[in-house]
């Protein structure tokens, strides 16, 4: 395989220019999955350098269904970095990205740290707010496709996330409805419930993924928990919205276009 550093290097340029690269594993072979990790750290160090800061982590492949597709048996993360917050109402710019697609989340703000093997209830107890939240996922790849070893290595596909909201930890967060438009009509809808049963349990799932890798999550971190339901391609679209039921609503416009 070649080098960690020099795949890294490719994959932070193919997101800094928004331009898709073939996959790692069509053009080194297999890809395992402790070099894929590497490589993402690789990856967001050459952000951290730029001057972003790490603001917490995101869980992929949180739904039954999409482990199923991918032959999978657990679950993916990448890492969160200032400069893929998006506010609120804000505007992202689809110059930025390549291929984007949309999806609900829940997001929990942390309030302790948590790493390790840890219980719902201690992971629940580290949890300071929980909040609707819109993910933002671009594969550097063409045509959105790779295996898991790309995928890991490309940072789980994450690229933005918007977060509504915050709410008190005691919100349940277990089953609640998720209906996202796009443009002003309902691309899907589905439930919470869909994120491992239980949105808490990818939580401590990020403890422990995190935790394998020698990373504590902290407080102040905000935690995307997964995907309610497939995610939708942004295309043209200029308006995207979550009405996440008694958690509330999150949504931001899209300015310019495909660079
Ligand atoms: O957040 C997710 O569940 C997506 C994980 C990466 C796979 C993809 O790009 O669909
Ligand atoms: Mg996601």
């Amino acid at each position: 395989m070649t080098d960690i550093a020099t795949i890294a290097a490719r994959l932070d340029a193919a997101a800094r220019d928004a331009r898709a690269i073939q996959q790692i594993t069509g053009q080194e072979g297999e890809l395992a999955l402790s070099d894929a990790y590497d490589i993402q750290r690789a990856v967001i160090d050459h952000r951290l350098a730029r001057g972003a800061a790490l603001v917490g982590v995101k869980m992929g492949f949180t739904s039954e269904a999409k482990m199923v597709q991918m032959g999978l048996k657990d679950q993916i993360w990448g890492r969160l970095t200032s400069d893929m917050v998006v506010q609120n109402g804000g505007v992202l710019d689809r110059a930025r990205f390549i291929h984007p697609r949309v999806e609900p989340e829940v997001a929990v703000r942390l309030k302790a740290p948590l790493t390790g093997e840890v219980t719902y209830e201690e992971a629940l107890a580290a949890v300071e707010a929980v909040a609707p939240a819109l993910e933002i996922i671009d594969s550097r790849y063409e045509n959105f496709r790779f295996a898991l070893g790309d995928v890991v290595a490309d940072n789980a596909s994450s690229s933005a996330f918007v977060v509504g909201a915050w709410l008190p930890a005691d919100t349940d967060v277990a089953d609640v409805p998720m209906v996202m438009s796009v443009d002003g009509a309902v691309v899907e809808t589905g439930t919470s419930a869909a994120i491992l049963g239980d949105p808490i349990r990818s939580l401590v799932a990020a403890a422990r993924l995190a935790g394998a890798a020698g990373l504590t999550l902290q407080p102040s971190w905000t935690v995307m928990l997964g995907g309610a339901t497939a995610a939708a391609a942004i295309g043209l679209a200029r308006a995207v919205s979550l009405d996440a039921g008694h958690l509330g609503r999150v949504g931001f416009t899209v300015a310019g276009s495909a660079a």
